[in-house]
């Protein structure tokens, strides 16, 4: 565990705070997705490895280790490592055949509708559960339109989309599905690991991810035909030297992702472990927060805990979430506004599809209340009852907060 420089008292009045000159709660920046390192002699053991071998990609021993067992821990058929999760989407959706138009939700993070418009397909859109977070299977079929190819739904903060409600309209209505698993790796649905839905699912190993290979990612899938595909175009098409037999691009992890992916492995259960203690501990500090409420999670289920999301909606006097974020800045709390405001209200799509927001009214609610905030091994308990405590005069102060805030002379 990292240790934390912090302040030795908890703020208790608004003077204290850093905004209006008083010395940040955190010496150090506390990061939303702060990488985890797992055991460090393990990781330098591969890389000494990896040097003698001289063999630094193209599927090279950790690649192949790390995909075997990745497959083996998401109880999948097949894993092919990526270089990233937006490049492995952009594989996968062409590897389905996915053309036209494909329904997406809006709430997430811009590589999602990037990974289709890059290829000149249209992301469509589509509203999301205001419960869950998670596309509305109910607003799908009314944005099935002749030109619609696939479905392209995204388990945010790594809970689990309605897969059956999806598979059965895409099987209705003859469309692909395809999983932005990106945070999902390491979750459960009815017990069964994210990786095997759908026709395939796309996991991210960013280094802000709980589980990491500094870049890196996997396409997963039973299908053997389509793993097939997508392993040809993840290395330009090649069926061996001199034989290229498919379109193709460069998708493929290098050994030192890979063994850092193995790494993590490794320390996956522990990782877990530590972003499930701070979900508690923020999940009793935000408790008595007005207008805080953490997102849970199925406890019957396994998940990752990797985001700490709150909605936060103010009293109408109380501080804005904007207003906190600028405070919480200031103490050098990086806390996120994830995924605000929405991908349709991002370049290319605010330009191109400018009624998208007509249809969307949860999306928009939602992206205006989210406040992400920091977990992960770089944090302790500490930690969170400070951060939580900050949170707590900014919001019980409100009133008083924003009338100093006004007051501040301007720069
Ligand atoms: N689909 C979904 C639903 C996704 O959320 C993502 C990625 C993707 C697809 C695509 O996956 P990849 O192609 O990336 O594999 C970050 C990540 O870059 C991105 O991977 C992630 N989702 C997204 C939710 O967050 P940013 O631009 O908001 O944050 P970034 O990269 O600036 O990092 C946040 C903070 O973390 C930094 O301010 C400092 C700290 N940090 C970051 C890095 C990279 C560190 O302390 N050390 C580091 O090495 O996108």
């Amino acid at each position: 565990m990292e240790e934390r420089n912090v302040m030795a008292v908890k703020k208790t009045a608004i003077e204290q705070l850093a905004i209006f000159g008083g010395s940040p709660a955190f010496a150090e920046k506390l990061h939303v997705g702060r990488p985890n390192v797992g055991d460090r002699a393990a990781f330098l053991e591969r890389m000494e490895r990896i040097l003698d071998a001289r063999w630094f990609t193209n599927h090279g021993p950790q690649v192949l280790e790390f995909e075997v067992k990745l497959a083996e821990y998401l109880g999948v058929k097949h894993c092919i490592s990526v270089c990233n999760a937006t490049v492995g989407l952009e594989i996968a959706i062409r590897a389905l055949g996915m053309h036209g138009e494909v329904i997406v939700p809006s709430l997430t993070f811009v590589a999602t509708p990037h990974a289709l418009q890059w290829q000149q397909i249209r992301p469509v859109f589509c509203d999301v559960d205001p419960a869950t977070h998670l596309i509305d299977p109910a607003a799908i079929e009314a944005l099935v339109t002749p030109d619609t190819t696939g479905i392209l739904p995204v388990h945010l903060w790594g809970r689990t989309c309605n897969v059956e409600a999806l598979q059965d309209i895409a099987d209705r209505h003859g469309l692909q599905l395809l999983f932005d698993a990106a945070h999902a790796f390491g979750c459960s649905r009815g017990g069964r690991m994210v990786g095997s839905f759908g026709r395939a699912e796309v996991f991210s190993f960013h280094a802000t991810k709980f589980f990491n290979s500094f870049e890196g990612g996997a396409i997963t899938t039973n299908d053997d035909e389509l793993a097939r595909q997508i392993r040809l175009m993840t290395n330009f098409g090649f069926a061996g030297y001199d034989n290229v037999v498919h379109i193709g691009t460069n998708g493929k992890m290098t050994e030192v992702s890979a063994a850092m992916g193995l790494t993590s492995l490794g320390s996956v259960d522990g990782f877990l472990a530590v972003n499930q203690r701070n979900h508690l501990a923020y999940r009793e500090r935000l408790t008595g927060i007005q207008g805080m409420s953490l997102l849970g999670f199925d406890e019957r289920e396994r998940n990752n805990f990797q985001y700490v999301v709150v909605e936060y909606t103010p009293a109408s006097d109380g501080p804005t979430r904007d207003e906190l974020v600028e405070a919480l800045w200031a103490e050098n709390v990086m806390a996120r506004k994830y995924f605000w405001p929405g991908c349709h209200r991002m370049e290319p799509y605010r330009t191109l599809y400018p009624d998208a927001a007509s249809r969307l009214p949860h999306t928009e609610a939602i992206a205006s209340r989210l406040l992400v905030l920091p977990t992960g091994t770089a944090m302790d308990i500490d930690a969170i009852d400070r951060l939580c405590a900050v949170l707590a005069l900014l919001v019980a102060q409100g009133p008083a907060f924003r009338r100093a805030l006004a007051a501040r002379p301007r720069a």
